[in-house]
């Protein structure tokens, strides 16, 4: 029988990737999609007409039980989020409530009205924050470094206790840093590719950034979606960690993105504190052992493969709006 699966965030970057994934394995696929002046579906374009869509906001349990009722769905993944680190000390209240008790209000939905749904928590490397041991594994305590990260822990947990509370099939992946063409523009590596574009074609003069040192285990979503199905395919629910084991700095990033277009990144970025984080998260480096041992999951992308793609694709969007 077709398969049902209820993804919030879909307009995101990682619904958009686990939406197509889904679909290609011919799931019934429903997305959970907030109210806008204007619809943000860029990511989805291509594939809008296969979803149905529910109106609904993780901040209001009745759409969210109103969307689990509809969908019925045998899958939830819960990818909706303030994602955006930077963000997180201008909102933190919203972000703790988003981010955090938001997890609490989709899973007391699934809990409601549809108890025996598998449900996927997208967790974050951030919760490791001011690292207490290298490389980060699941049993590596958490240390969070910004509301963002914070907010992440208590969505962890709440998945854990309502695992063990209410013999839900609930699993935490704990996904490090990934990217592609579809990754939001203020997060570095987007705005490093786009900006590298646009200075190629004489669109912008200079690259205004934060932090290079901050070193990043970061690879393609394309490869960490299919972690998060494979997780709710298994007999028992549990927690990953999902990660390339590979870390770079923001500077070795810059370098690849510039240098793939012959320009030395040197002559155009400029540091600016705006950018600096209040408490900055160092260095993040997975170990994702136990996914490819229990998952079987395997990376198709490598770091340099990674940015060059996402280069690529900034250069030809750029010329083709020209
Ligand atoms: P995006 O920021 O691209 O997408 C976030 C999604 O959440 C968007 O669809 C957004 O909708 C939606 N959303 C935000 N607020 C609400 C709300 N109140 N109610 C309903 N929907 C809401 O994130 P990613 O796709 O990159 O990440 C997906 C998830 O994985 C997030 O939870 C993120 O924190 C987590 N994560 C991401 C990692 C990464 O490296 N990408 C690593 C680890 C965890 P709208 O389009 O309307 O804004
Ligand atoms: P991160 O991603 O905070 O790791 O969270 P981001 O790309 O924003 O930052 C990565 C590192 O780059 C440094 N940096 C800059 N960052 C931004 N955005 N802009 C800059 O100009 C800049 N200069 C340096 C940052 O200080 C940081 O060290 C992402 C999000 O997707 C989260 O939702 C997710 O949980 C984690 O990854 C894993």
């Amino acid at each position: 029988m077709e398969k049902r699966a209820l993804i919030t965030g879909i307009t995101g970057q990682d619904g958009s990737y686990l939406a197509e994934l889904l679909l290609e394995k011919g799931y019934k696929v429903f997305g959970l999609r907030r109210r806008t002046s204007v619809p943000i579906l860029e990511n989805i374009e291509h594939i809008k007409n296969d979803i149905e869509f529910i109106d609904g906001d993780l901040l209001d349990m009745g759409s969210l039980i109103n969307a689990v009722n509809i969908s019925q769905p045998d899958e939830v993944y819960n990818l909706a989020a303030q994602s955006f680190v930077g963000t997180s000390w201008i909102q933190p209240v919203l972000t703790g409530e988003v981010t955090g008790v938001g997890v609490t209000n989709i899973l007391e939905a699934v809990r409601v009205v549809k108890p025996d749904a598998r449900f996927y928590q997208a967790s974050s490397s951030e919760m490791f924050g001011k690292v207490v041991e290298t490389p980060q594994k699941e049993t590596t305590p958490f240390y969070p470094r910004s509301p963002y990260g914070v907010a992440k822990v208590y969505g962890h947990w709440i998945t854990v206790n309502y695992r063990e509370s209410f013999d839900m099939f609930a699993c935490s992946g704990i996904l490090f840093n990934h990217e592609s063409p579809r990754r939001g523009v203020e997060f570095v590596t987007r705005k490093v590719t786009d900006a590298a574009a646009r200075i190629k074609l004489g669109l912008q003069k200079e690259l205004r950034m934060g932090n290079l040192d901050a070193q990043r285990d970061w690879g393609f979503a394309g490869d960490y979606v299919k972690a998060m199905w494979l997780m709710l395919q298994q007999e028992k629910p549990d927690d990953y960690v999902i990660a390339t084991g590979e870390t770079h700095t923001v500077q070795e990033l810059v370098e690849i993105a510039f240098g793939h277009l012959d320009l030395n990144w040197r002559d155009y970025v400029v540091i600016d504190p705006k950018f600096v984080r209040p408490a900055e998260v160092d260095l993040l480096l997975g170990d994702p052992s136990k996914a490819k041992q229990k998952l079987g999951w395997k990376l198709d992308v490598g770091f340099e493969q990674l940015v060059t793609m996402m280069v690529e694709s900034d250069l030809k969007r750029m010329e083709n709006n020209r």
